[in-house]
This record gives C-alpha cells, structure tokens and sequence, in this order.
C-alpha cells in the first residue's frame, strides 16, 4: 500500500471494536467480546485497486447492475474521515464523501453523502445520510452489503422473512413468496426480499445476529461453488463460511428533492 493511501481507522468500547478503511468508508472487521462478526475474502483487495470484498460495502447510487458501475461508487471512492470518538461504553467514526470527477462523470449529481458507524455493548449503527446539495431533485437506490462470518453456511437458518414476496436475480427477477419458517442456504442463492418486517436474524455458529433498519428490502446472496471459483478475490471455499444479508432500498428509488436528506439506518445486534 502506497504510503500516501489513507490507514484503516479503528475505535473501540470495552466491549467491541470496529475498523472502517477509508476506501469504500467500508467496515472491515467488527469484533464483540473479540469474536470476528464480518466476513472479509483473505483474497479481498485492499490497495483501492477493486471494492473491498466482505465487510459491509456501501452501495449507493444504484444497487446491482444498470446505467452505471455495479452497485454505484460509494464503495470505490477514498471517503474523508470526519471524526472519532471513543470511551468503554461507545465508539463512533464518522466518514464523509462529496462529489469528485469519478463521481461526477458517473454520476452528474451533486451531494454530501455522511456516514456514521456507532458500537455500543453488542450493536453497531449505521447511518447513511444522502444530502441533496443540488438545485434538482434526484432518485437513487442504497443498501448496505453485510457480509457476515459463518461457521458453516450448512447451519444457517436466517428467520423473519417467511411470508415475504422475493424477487430471485437468479431468475430474471420473477417474485416467489418465502413460505418457510427459516431461509437455509445450500446452492447460489441471490433474493431481494419485499417489505420487510425486521428484525431478521440467523445463528452464525457461536452468536445470534439479530438486524433491524428503516429499509423495506432485504438481500440474501450466498455466491456458492461456480461463482466463489469465478471470483479473483474470493477463495474457492469461502462461500461455506459467509452469508450476506443486505438492509437496502434496493427496488423502489428514493426520490429526494433539493435541499433535502435522506437517512438509511441499520443496526446489527450480536447475543
Ligand atoms: O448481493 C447481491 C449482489 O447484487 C449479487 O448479485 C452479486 O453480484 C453480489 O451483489 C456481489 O456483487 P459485487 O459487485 O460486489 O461482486
């Protein structure tokens, strides 16, 4: 890493820690009681050369494929830190990004997008706020990309999506409902699922991870066998032991007029 490329910045509770590397504003590791929560690849570039792959890639101004790179730039872009604050009880780390050439020529928007990561006790908070710093209103989609570490995905049993409409990107996006008590994992599996009523959580081996946001879709991906061997920065066999459960507004844009903020919050909790 060039010596010019901006450090990880770490905070830390008598609890927990949280390490956010500026590339991407993007959590790389979030411990409780020093057990590793996030899923990051061993194989994960973290030269700025490609998003990091695992943790929890912020994905703003457009999830998945479209007009522009996928899932936007958010996670391709040096962010600025802003501030850190630490005692026993909390921790924060406040990043923020403004418009650049490479946003810009993406993405002919202006705005202040601000990111704020607390931990306090078992829960870390997110808050993505959108600023509307321009003279137009504007749509976009945002979801936060949360990897997280499996002892063995064979295990997982991810519960509060059954009833859920989904739409399966494996599927060309045709709508299923989840008519089972537990969402289990043991193929590729890539769902965005509907109006969803949090919490949804799952058993990671050792904790249960519970997740609550004020997004109504919800992503499930686990990339299984053919596509962990098709991806350069992901180990063959990772795909047994991570599982993403993604908070987002993923389907329906947020539209945001001049002027105006908008906030996505998630908070995950560890017990
Ligand atoms: O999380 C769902 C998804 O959109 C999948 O379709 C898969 O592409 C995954 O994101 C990873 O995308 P990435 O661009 O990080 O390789």
């Amino acid at each position: 890493m060039a010596e010019s490329t901006p450090k990880p910045v770490s905070v830390n509770t008598a609890d927990a820690s949280v390490t956010i590397d500026p590339y991407g504003a993007h959590i790389t590791s979030w411990k409780v009681g020093g057990e590793e929560i996030m899923f990051v690849s061993k194989l994960a570039k973290h030269d700025g050369s490609r998003p990091i792959r695992g943790g929890v890639p912020l994905v703003f101004p457009q999830f998945g494929p479209g007009p522009i790179k996928q899932h936007g730039f958010a996670r391709r872009c040096y962010w600025t830190l802003k501030e850190t604050s630490q005692d026993d009880n909390v921790a924060t780390i406040v990043f923020t990004l403004s418009p650049n050439e490479y946003t810009l020529d993406m993405w002919p928007n202006q705005f202040l997008l601000t990111y704020t990561v607390k931990i306090q006790g078992s829960d870390i908070t997110m808050d993505f706020t959108v600023k509307n710093t321009s003279e137009t209103t504007y749509d976009f989609t945002c979801l936060l990309h949360t990897y997280y570490c499996l002892k063995d995905v064979k295990d997982v049993e991810i519960k509060g999506l059954t009833g859920k409409k989904y739409l399966d990107s494996l599927l060309e996006k045709k709508e299923f409902t989840e008519t089972r008590e537990s969402v289990t994992i043991a193929e590729n599996v890539d769902r965005i699922y509907l109006d969803v009523e949090w919490p949804v959580s799952f058993h990671n081996g050792s904790k249960t991870v519970s997740i609550t946001a004020n997004v109504s879709d919800c992503v499930v991906w686990n990339p299984w066998k053919a596509k962990a061997e098709a991806m350069g920065d992901f180990a063959d066999t990772e795909y047994f032991n991570m599982v993403c459960v993604e908070p987002g507004a993923a389907t329906k844009a947020v539209t945001l007029p001049a002027g105006e903020e908008y906030t996505m919050t998630s908070t995950f909790t560890v017990s």
